[in-house]
């Protein structure tokens, strides 16, 4: 029988195979994979195995980390509380509590999980900036994501557009790193209080606000402020409009992050973040990342494998029920 790439469709539902050892993870997702390959008439030799055995540890274990900028009071430890319900540090109220960037680990067991790591803002304590601006240098390219936290009703961001423009930027892009713009508090555009409760949305007039504070307004005189848009040179479609208090856009802000990922690395953001904020679309693209990442691992360790057997031994792979990846009970995607 001739197996056509195309007729494996890694997102296609499947029987399940749950196993419930979560504690082997990786030890399970080996065996799958060898049996997989040996389901095909492949017998890997002894360094193969060896390799496939290093490529799944590195697929199981993967780590995220994820660096949270933006001036206090912005909504940053409140943003990580609701997407990963990690503490990344204490929520404020009133002054700054993030005095020196912190970590916190969502650790879910075999060394997987994901890092935040809490950037604090320029600008807060001028005899710091320096001091700063040095650590974004040292700690930044080590990130695998930067999530930055602005606010709709905050449009002073003359120390963001600096740390943006001087440091982040560039170094962003030198290491191939996303960075997703979190317009916070939707919640709390003008005119206030005018939230629509019933949809759980802004207002119609509170989305203008929102929409001048994103892509900038014209005043009756014809003189334009600038929006983030402009002040950051993004597209709009790089800035999520949320209100962490009310639960708004999350579930936007995880597509676009798990969009904004290389194939590898969508997964373990799916794995982690909190299940009312992943929908079936970013299931699904994280599902593919991680098939394509196996198909292409069991490609280079297996030279001679035909890339019908990779994606076979992928699609294989992943009908066990991924278990061992996530590692959460009940948990599928
Ligand atoms: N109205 C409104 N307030 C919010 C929202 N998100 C966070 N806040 C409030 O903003 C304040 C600051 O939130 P934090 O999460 O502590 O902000 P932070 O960026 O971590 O601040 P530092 O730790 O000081 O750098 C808190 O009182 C939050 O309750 C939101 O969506 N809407
Ligand atoms: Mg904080």
């Amino acid at each position: 029988m001739q197996l056509l790439e195309a007729d494996v469709n890694p997102t296609e539902e499947t029987g399940e195979v749950m196993k419930d050892d979560v504690g082997s993870a990786e030890k399970q997702a080996e065996g799958d994979l060898f049996e997989a390959l040996k389901g095909f008439g492949y017998e890997p030799s002894d360094e193969q195995v060896r390799q496939l055995r290093s490529a799944v540890s590195g697929i199981v274990n993967v780590k995220l980390r994820v660096g949270v900028f933006g001036q206090t009071g912005m909504g940053k430890s409140s943003l990580c509380n609701a997407l990963f319900g990690a503490e990344i540090s204490k929520v404020g109220h009133g002054g700054s509590v993030t005095r020196q960037h912190k970590e916190a680990d969502v650790d879910l067991g075999n060394g997987s999980g994901i890092t935040l790591v809490d950037f604090p803002g320029l600008g807060e304590d001028e005899d710091r900036d320096e001091e700063y601006k040095a650590l974004y240098r040292q700690e930044m390219p080590k990130m695998d994501l930067i999530l930055w936290l602005l606010a709709v009703n905050d449009r002073k961001n003359k120390d963001d557009i600096i740390a943006h423009d001087e440091i982040v930027r560039p170094l962003a892009k030198a290491n191939a790193i996303p960075v997703i713009f979190v317009a916070n508090k939707a919640d709390a555009a003008h005119p206030l209080g005018d939230w629509n409760l019933e949809n759980n949305r802004p207002s119609a007039r509170q989305q203008r606000s929102i929409d001048a504070a994103v892509r900038g307004s014209e005043d009756e005189n014809g003189s334009f402020s600038k929006g983030f848009v402009q002040k950051f040179s993004v597209d709009a479609s790089e800035i999520c409009v949320v209100s962490v208090d009310k639960g708004y856009g999350l579930v936007r802000l995880v597509e676009t992050i798990v969009r904004s990922l290389p194939a590898e690395k969508k997964f373990g953001i799916v794995r982690e973040a909190k299940r009312e904020t992943v929908s079936e679309e970013a299931k699904k693209e994280a599902k593919e990342g991680l098939f394509e990442t196996i198909k292409r691992e069991v490609t280079r360790v297996v030279k001679e494998a035909l890339p019908v057997l990779a994606a076979a031994a992928a699609k294989k792979l992943l009908d066990y029920g991924l278990k061992w990846l996530t590692k959460k009970p009940n948990f599928r995607i």
